[in-house]
């Protein structure tokens, strides 16, 4: 899903079963190493511009080893993978699969509703009790966080945040992140980073900016739900209008002096994200959400380098820049 698949990919297919293998790594065997694996090998895949006929040809392509390539052969030659079929005709996992799609369930509550009888969501209807807030926001709106929001809604959304934003404190920030931000025509979901200029990392006292954001955001209808909310971080709903889709929503207050850290983290992909700070630790940096600082010898990181922009923290890792359009691998 998060890979780039369809027609402007012309692995799709070998993609889509990678994806599938490690959704099951993921949900079923929960083995994170062959998670990573099999999403690695298919953002190589996702991002090679032409038709791969051969496991051979694959296996030349970093992060494809033996096994995939067998795989691949596998499906060039007879269009299936006999591993996924075997998964496909064994219920417990499609159990498995199905419940941890509820936003909040993840692979362990899922295993443990389906070793209690619970595989099916009118099951799950009857067994409320079973479910924290979050799971029991996740199962009313299994079927509208199902779907993708189009860049435009989010666009929408987005004006209107601003308008309520701006009421609020005009000096309040604002970026949209996440797939909608790398230029996505669809996204799963909307990561909205605000951050104020009198909220930095070096004052101790509790921001309240985050809580007065949601009020006013539930007072003008837009959050319709809250899944939790804290000092800085906020997961619930949202609602363009009444009879529109009810999207999820994230808010992440960020202090102000870590703001292009947070922008860029939140904007992935993961996989990116992943790869960036790889390159970052290579050349002596560790960065992550908050900041990005230098390891000494010792292995101890320093202060955080002071950073104006998401292009300097590229810079002061000679990272070649990417526009967020190009961080969808
Ligand atoms: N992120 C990350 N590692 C994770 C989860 C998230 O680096 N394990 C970062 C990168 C993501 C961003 O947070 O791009 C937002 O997370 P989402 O799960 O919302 O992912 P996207 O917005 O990229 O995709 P989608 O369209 O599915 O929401
Ligand atoms: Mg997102
Ligand atoms: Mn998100």
């Amino acid at each position: 899903r998060k890979v780039p698949s369809g027609e402007d990919n012309p692995n799709h297919d070998f993609c889509d079963f990678l994806t599938e293998l490690a959704d099951y790594e993921k949900n079923v065997s929960r083995n994170v190493h062959k998670y990573n694996a099999y999403r690695k090998a298919a953002s190589v895949l996702a991002s090679h511009p032409t038709r791969i006929t051969s496991g051979r040809e694959a296996k030349k392509l970093s992060g494809i080893g033996e096994k995939i390539s067998k795989k691949i052969d596998e499906f060039l030659e007879t269009g299936k993978l006999q591993k996924l079929e075997n998964i496909h005709g064994d219920a417990k996992n499609t159990a498995i699969n199905l419940l941890t799609r509820i936003s909040g369930v993840g692979p362990a509550k899922a295993q443990a509703l389906v070793s209690e009888g619970i595989t099916t969501l009118e099951e799950l209807h009857k067994h409320k009790d079973k479910l924290n807030h979050h799971q029991m926001i996740g199962l009313k709106y299994f079927e509208d966080f199902e779907m993708r929001i189009p860049r435009e809604e989010i666009s929408q959304i987005e004006t209107l945040l601003r308008k309520h934003l701006q009421q609020l404190d005009p000096q309040i920030r604002l970026t949209i992140c996440g797939s909608y931000r790398r230029g996505r025509e669809e996204s799963g979901d909307i990561d909205a980073l605000v951050s104020h200029p009198n909220y930095t990392s070096g004052r101790s006292k509790k921001p309240d900016i985050l809580k007065n954001v949601v009020a006013s955001l539930k007072s003008c209808g837009l959050i319709t739900e809250t899944i939790s909310l804290g000092d800085t971080k906020f997961m619930g709903a949202c609602r363009l209008d009444g009879d529109s889709v009810t999207r999820r929503l994230d808010i992440r207050l960020t202090p102000f002096d870590q703001y292009y850290c947070a922008v860029l983290y939140f904007t992935g992909s993961d996989m990116f994200n992943k790869e960036m700070r790889a390159h970052a630790l290579e050349m002596g940096f560790t960065l992550n959400e908050y900041s990005l600082r230098p390891v000494g010898s010792t292995g101890v990181p320093g202060e955080p380098v002071e950073i104006h922009s998401e292009r300097e923290i590229f810079e002061c890792i000679g990272y070649p820049y990417k526009s967020p359009e190009e961080r969808s691998m």
